[in-house]
């Protein structure tokens, strides 16, 4: 039985001082959580957000890391400065890194790979496009998306990453995929977990990540194949956070 687990993506949001205080009404109120907690944060704010958060058992990831382990690669934050500043889990291929940074399959594979050495988690997004799924192609399109970091995989070390499911179509739009879509797909990806090792079948978690709000949260949490929630906006409210993260039945 997978614990659920509930990642807050904060994006390019927040300030010192906000963070603070999302993060103290966080902790003050984590005991609540029906599951596991993590937050992603900007990587200027992790130094900042790992001393609040020492001891409070809600844990802390990066949005991104590089594909190169060390070198001449302005702008760049590697696996290893990742866990310096004690980031259990790092987000790669996120829809809006795709889409707006030109990251391709292959550099996402990378990035798993990078993250995985350093012992990280990597939390790999995967996910179509509207004109995708209403042109019947979402299997081939996950399907080639998964194969990507899953080829360059052993299947032992297959056990230690997350998927998340993000329809790109619902991402930031409003639109939600009905608990129903949401569970066909995750139930495309744990078909191929398994094609990889049937362990990674049993225990990686996939997150459902699409505007997962309060009050769409519980019928999603409810479908057998979606472990949790990697959490946009909703992330940003420490009492829509938690109130995500109260919905298991
Ligand atoms: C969203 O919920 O909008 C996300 O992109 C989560 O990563």
């Amino acid at each position: 039985m997978r614990r659920k687990l509930f990642v807050g993506n904060w994006k390019m949001h927040g300030s010192l001082v906000a963070n603070g205080s999302l993060l103290r009404d966080l902790k003050a109120a984590a005991w609540e959580a029906q599951g596991d907690l993590a937050v992603c944060v900007p990587a200027c704010y992790l130094a900042q957000c790992s001393e609040i958060l020492i001891r409070s058992g809600i844990a802390l990831g990066a949005q991104d890391v590089s594909s190169h382990t060390t070198g001449a690669y302005t702008g760049e934050v590697s696996a290893r400065m990742l866990q310096d500043f004690g980031c259990k889990y790092v987000i790669v291929g996120h829809s809006e890194r795709r889409e707006y940074h030109g990251e391709t399959d292959e550099e996402i594979a990378h990035k798993a790979q990078r993250a995985m050495a350093a012992g990280l988690t990597p939390i790999v997004c995967v996910g179509e496009t509207l004109a995708e799924r209403e042109a019947g192609r979402t299997r081939e399109v996950i399907n080639m998306q998964m194969d990507a970091f899953l080829s360059v995989l052993e299947p032992e070390e297959t056990n230690d990453l997350i998927v998340a499911y993000e329809p790109i179509w619902a991402i930031g739009t409003g639109m939600t995929a009905t608990p129903e879509m949401a569970q066909e797909v995750h139930a495309m990806l744990r078909e191929k977990l398994v094609e990889k090792s049937a362990e990674a079948g049993e225990l990686v978690h996939i997150l459902y990540g699409g505007s997962m709000r309060p009050k769409n949260a519980r019928e999603l949490l409810q479908m057998p194949d979606i472990d949790g929630g990697l959490i946009g906006g909703a992330s940003l409210i420490a009492a829509d956070f938690l109130a995500i993260a109260k919905s298991v039945l």
